[in-house]
């Protein structure tokens, strides 16, 4: 970057899609010394962790992707998760992300010391780094079920976020607790081998109906040969995915709200029983959970080998799951499809900032952010995909690189010599956090339902606004928002 006073050392929390985005594109602002610290072994955050069988994005392949490297190749409409896995892997080797990486090395600390963020991780001490950026996602923190007993199982047990595949499913008699996105994906994946899969519901879902199309060789070959056709082919989804589905949701279009509603009651009524139809019905708003979309699930969940048990489980047992009904459901393999705790990004860190505090007391009754990518009293502190981040069906990836830009601005400031330290004021601050809660307290999340956005304090995790709002909100920082320290 023409007239970098400072080669700054900046840290990169975590090497999936938003910490590989991030060298690659720091690397163009200028010589800085990036380190990314990785707790795992190998990158790709969510694609790693998530095996499980039938893991599909449900966000159209074209949207998954980085702005600056495009995929003609996807196989699907959707692509399986192992293929997306296998592009992070790519774009992390062919920008040269690999070597600036350190795996197996989980930051314990960040301490705001002198000037700079001193970060300890499992391997030791780091040293001192200018600025943070953190990209440690959404959901990467299993949340298992309060259930009495879960330990007395006497048969494989695993979330789906770790799934053994020592665990052959041939013939087995297998459990599912949850119908979120995850279960509703695992459910016609493990039917086949299975001798019979019962599906644990405690709340039916809005499902929308999107059958997976392969892409035949010839589209494939089209995108190659002409990147044009593949932009315009993104541009069509982000319109379709962002403008109308966001809008949508945030209470902006009423007609293409209803027609996503009306799509999902259609795709139900394909169920041919009505009693499990009835028992499949939801009785909150479209939308207050996160959408699922799924052809598959309600055929697979129609089979004379699979069943959907809405009597709440009481206990687990060596022999299976016990529910209020009295009955034991005899089992082999326990899936535990319970979700994530989206709302301590930090758990495994301790993070104090200018006062001494620990983030973890000041975010004890809910995350306070500014704009969901600064805090007060962290300076040069950034995050991707950080508290109220635009969620539910969206391109992560998208999300993380309007984010990452705003971000550079910022840390071009600090590269500048125009300021050494970068810190969200508290009024502005406080008055981003009410507009946020006065607009999520009339939102579509809070119309009536459990869900993963909703914190332990009734705090929702999501962004209220449509997707035209939050890229005009990264467009460029407010300065006057900031404290900048010289
Ligand atoms: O988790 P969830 P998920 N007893 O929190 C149930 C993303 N994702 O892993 O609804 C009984 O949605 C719980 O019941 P209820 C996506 O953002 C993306 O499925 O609270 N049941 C619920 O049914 C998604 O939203 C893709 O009543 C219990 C389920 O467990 C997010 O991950 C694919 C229970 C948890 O559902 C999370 O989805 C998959 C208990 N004690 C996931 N505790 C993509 O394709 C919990 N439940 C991008």
């Amino acid at each position: 970057m023409a007239g970098t006073e400072r080669r700054l050392r900046i840290a990169v929390i975590g090497a999936g899609a938003g910490g590989i985005a991030t060298v690659i594109r720091l690397r163009e602002r200028g010589d800085h010394e990036v380190v990314v610290f990785e707790k795992a072994a190998e990158p790709g955050g969510t694609w790693r962790d998530n095996t499980y069988p039938g893991i599909t994005c449900d966000v159209p392949s074209h949207l998954y992707r980085f702005s600056f490297a495009p995929n003609p190749d996807w196989s699907h409409k959707y692509s399986p998760g192992p293929e997306i896995q296998a592009y992070m892997r790519q774009v992390a080797s062919d920008f040269g992300v690999d070597p600036v990486v350190r795996y197996n090395s989980e930051v314990v600390s960040a301490t705001w010391r002198e000037g700079g963020w001193e970060i300890v991780t499992t391997q030791g001490p780091e040293g001192r780094f200018d600025a943070v950026i953190t990209a440690v996602g959404i959901l990467h923190h299993p949340a298992l079920p309060d259930i009495e007993g879960l330990d007395d199982f006497a048969g494989d047990a695993f979330h789906t976020a770790r799934w053994d595949h020592s665990v052959s499913l041939q013939g087995k008699r297998i459990g599912v607790i949850g119908t979120g996105s995850t279960a509703i994906q695992v459910v016609p994946a493990i039917v086949d081998p299975a001798e019979k899969v019962s599906l644990f519901q405690r709340t039916a879902q809005w499902i929308m109906p999107e059958p997976n199309t392969p892409i035949p060789d010839e589209k494939r070959a089209a995108y190659r040969a002409d990147p044009g056709l593949l932009a315009g082919q993104y541009d069509h989804l982000a319109q379709a995915f962002n403008g109308a589905f966001c809008a949508a949701v945030a209470g902006e279009a009423p007609d293409v709200y209803e027609r996503m509603a009306q799509a999902c009651r259609d795709n139900l009524a394909t169920v041919a029983d009505p009693e499990l139809r009835a028992r499949l019905t939801p009785d909150y708003r479209m939308g207050c959970k996160r959408l699922i979309v799924s052809s598959l699930f309600y055929p697979a969940i129609q089979r004379p080998d699979a069943e959907l048990v809405t009597d709440s489980i009481t206990r687990i047992e060596a022999g299976g799951v016990r529910t209020a009904d009295g009955r034991l459901h005899p089992l082999d393999v326990l899936v535990l499809a319970t979700g994530f705790d989206a709302h301590h990004p930090f758990a495994d860190m301790r993070i104090t900032g200018r006062s001494g505090r620990p983030l973890s007391e000041t975010w004890a009754r809910g995350n306070v952010t500014y704009r969901g990518v600064t805090v007060p009293d962290l300076p040069n502190w950034f995050m991707l995909g950080g508290p109220n981040s635009p969620l539910g069906n969206f391109s992560f990836l998208m999300t993380a690189e309007r984010q990452l830009g705003y971000v550079l601005q910022l840390v071009d400031l600090l590269a500048a010599g125009k300021a050494q330290e970068i810190t969200p004021l508290e009024a502005p601050t406080e008055a981003w956090t009410q507009a946020l809660k006065d607009r999520l307290a009339g939102s579509i999340w809070a119309s009536g339902c459990r869900s993963w956005y909703f914190d332990p304090h009734g705090n929702v995790a999501t962004y209220p606004w449509s997707y035209e709002t939050f890229e005009a909100e990264m467009k460029a920082p407010i300065l006057e928002d900031y404290a900048l320290a010289t």
